[in-house]
């Protein structure tokens, strides 16, 4: 293939970084995509996110996955393969693996690099004989398994309530994508983070030990150390707000001056207060959740809870 259809590794990403921070500061409303969150250092924060007291979805999907991978386990034929979703830190996995001894491959995916190899060096090492396939990459794109695996049965894992990062439409086409990826036959684990209380919603996007606003100001620093944008970070803030008509948190950064910046040779005008969207994370029913799954061609089998119904996690089958 010719240079010029094929662009080398090195110079795509910062390439594709700059056009998706130029699209979105160029809209009315200001945002950036939030898998922008997750550089090497902002996959560090979202870890340190995952351990703060207010920050109940982790610890509580942990807890009802081992709580039901005995049940998980019993459902799942020797040889499969187990396709995670935006793996991170693959910890949640661990309970998984360790449950299933005879997984044919675990294939990990994820956009960050770092939290990639940093996963698969932690298994190679717990789990000598798993054969470890690691994607760095988008899991909305199709997957491509090595040949030899292709028939092998899957089981898709989709943990942390990522999918509520998705609006209803494109969260619905991600769970069709992935039933066409995964093939007939297959399962899916996932996550679903559940409506609640804002007195214990919000405290969990904005914590007192401000690691959340470290890791939504990563993203201008991420943008200043890669493409040479010129954000100052004091003059940003983090907010978090419940959007109870979409019933979803959302997450912005707030100009608190007025002030120009420079992205790429181009200039972005911000007023005093205005903000940047970066994140949205969508809060479900069981009820509303299971909906979702039907309409994207999955049927609930089973769905779990922990005994505050925080959150849940669903196995879904094609
Ligand atoms: C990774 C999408 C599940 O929405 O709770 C945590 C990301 N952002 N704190 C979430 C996040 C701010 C997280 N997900």
């Amino acid at each position: 293939m010719s240079f010029a259809t094929r662009p080398t590794a090195a110079v795509a990403p910062s390439n594709d970084l700059l056009r998706a921070a130029i699209e979105g500061l160029s809209l009315p409303q200001k945002a950036l995509p939030c898998y922008l969150f997750y550089d090497a250092r902002g996959s560090a924060l979202f870890e340190r996110i995952t351990e703060l007291p207010e920050y109940y979805p982790t610890r509580t999907e942990t807890a009802i996955l081992a709580a039901r991978v005995g049940e998980i386990a019993a459902q799942t034929p020797p040889g499969s393969i187990l396709v995670e979703f935006g793996s991170g830190s693959s910890r949640k996995t661990e309970i998984l693996i360790d449950a299933l001894p005879t997984l044919a491959a675990y294939v990990p995916i994820d956009v960050s690099r770092s939290a990639l190899d940093e996963a698969c060096a932690r298994l190679a090492s717990r789990f000598p004989a798993l054969r470890i396939i690691p994607t760095e990459g988008d899991f909305t794109q199709p997957l491509i398994l090595p040949q030899g695996l292709a028939k092998r049965p899957r089981l898709g894992f989709f943990p942390g309530s990522t999918i509520g990062n998705f609006g209803h439409d494109d969260a619905c086409a991600l769970l069709r994508g992935m039933a066409l990826s995964l093939g007939t036959g297959a399962r899916l684990l996932i996550g679903a983070d559940l409506q609640k209380d804002l007195a214990r919603l919000i405290p969990a996007y904005n914590d007192s030990a401000g690691v959340t606003a470290e890791f939504n100001l990563n993203l201008l620093a991420r943008l200043n150390r890669e493409i040479g944008a010129n954000f100052d970070l004091e003059r940003f803030g983090h907010a978090a707000l419940f959007n109870a008509v979409e019933g979803r948190i959302e997450i912005y950064l707030v100009s608190l001056a007025a002030q120009t910046v420079d992205v790429g040779g181009r200039r972005f005008d911000f007023a005093k207060g205005e903000r940047i969207h970066t994140e949205n994370s969508y809060k479900y029913t069981i009820a509303q959740f299971g909906d979702l799954a039907s309409r994207a061609g999955w049927a609930a089998r089973h769905v779990w809870t922990d005994a505050e119904n925080l959150f849940s996690l669903f196995e879904l089958a094609l």
